[in-house]
């Protein structure tokens, strides 16, 4: 019984090292992602201020009733135009996960008063090539 014990203690040991692996590997294969709420309320973009690394994807979900749109400034500035989604409607989300790395400060084109920042930092894996 005892022995039976020791046996599955053992067992579970080695299960949880082999998921931290696993879990490290996945990690470095794929970086969570990041979801950035567009809401009616300031400051409209939760997070306003948003760091992420080279090839996360990153979503912006419009939690409101009406259309909004996630424009990077350049693009009415007549600068280099990162991304414009174009209308997200209620419900919809919008999802980029190639921006090279930067710091994009962007607005919506249907009220210029929401604001906000997305900094793109070179991964650990990028730099490492
Ligand atoms: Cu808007």
């Amino acid at each position: 019984m005892n022995n039976l014990h020791w046996n599955l203690t053992k067992m579970a040991l080695v299960l949880l090292i082999v998921a931290m692996c696993l879990e490290t590997f996945l990690t470095i294969a794929a970086p969570p992602d990041l979801r950035i709420t567009i809401g009616t309320f300031s400051p409209h973009f939760s997070p306003k201020l948003a760091k992420i690394t080279t090839g996360t994807t990153i979503s912006w979900e419009n939690t409101t009733a009406i259309l909004h749109s996630i424009t990077h400034d350049g693009c009415t500035t007549g600068q280099r135009c990162a991304f414009d989604s174009g209308p997200i409607g209620p419900n919809q989300t919008f999802s980029i996960n190639d921006l090279p790395p930067g710091s994009y400060h962007y607005h919506c084109s249907f009220h210029p008063i929401m604001r906000g920042i997305l900094v793109v930092l070179e991964s650990d894996v990028a730099s490492e090539t």
